[in-house]
């Protein structure tokens, strides 16, 4: 069964967006060997089964504590997973690194910037169409508590593919205008 990895640090939405993806027939379950839970749902994308994972935070594929450890190790053992990489768009720095970690490992990344309702009334402007044409991957914007931008989410999942690390920096070096305003 496919896997979709939910990742991101901790209080940025991910369970919010779970909770939205998913709908009865969530599974609580204890990483062996660890006091770790995370929940796992099935859900259906362009008519396929797939495993949808809700991955304890983290806030960088550098473990400082057990969940932590837990999350990487959770990438790891999925080879073939689609992650969708939840960052809350008040703070899109921290969670960009988080991101651009899990593209050079050569997963197939989709960007989900949500809390975008808290961004906009922080007065924080985001170019996603810029970003995502930077990084070569989906970028999506998503309100999880009001089910904003789910949907797209969805949609785009089958846009998500690996992309090359060094494709990104070469874009950056050649590109003087940023993706923010
Ligand atoms: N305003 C706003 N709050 C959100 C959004 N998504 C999640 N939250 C809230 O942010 C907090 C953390 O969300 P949660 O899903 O537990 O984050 P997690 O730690 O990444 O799983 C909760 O109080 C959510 O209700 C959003 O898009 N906008
Ligand atoms: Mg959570």
């Amino acid at each position: 069964m496919r896997k979709v990895l939910l990742m991101g640090q901790s209080n940025v939405g991910k369970s919010a967006v779970f909770n939205r993806l998913t709908g009865a027939g969530v599974t609580e379950s204890n990483y062996p060997g660890t006091t770790v839970d995370y929940f796992k749902s099935r859900m259906r994308i362009e008519g396929q089964d797939v495993d949808l994972i809700d991955v304890p935070g983290t806030f960088s594929l550098q473990p400082k504590d057990k969940a932590e450890e837990v999350t990487v190790k959770m990438l790891e053992e999925e080879k073939d997973a689609l992650v969708v990489c939840v960052i809350d768009s008040s703070k899109v720095e921290r969670g960009l690194y988080l991101a651009l970690e899990i593209i050079e490992k050569g997963y197939p990344v989709v960007i989900d910037l949500n809390m975008w309702d808290v961004a906009k009334s922080g007065n924080v402007k985001i170019d996603s169409e810029k970003l995502e044409q930077i990084l070569g991957v989906p970028v999506v914007t998503t309100v999880a508590t009001q089910g904003e931008g789910i949907k797209d989410l969805v949609t785009r999942m089958k846009d998500a593919a690996p992309v090359q690390i060094e494709k990104i920096i070469d874009k950056i070096s050649g590109d003087k205008g940023g993706a923010y305003s």
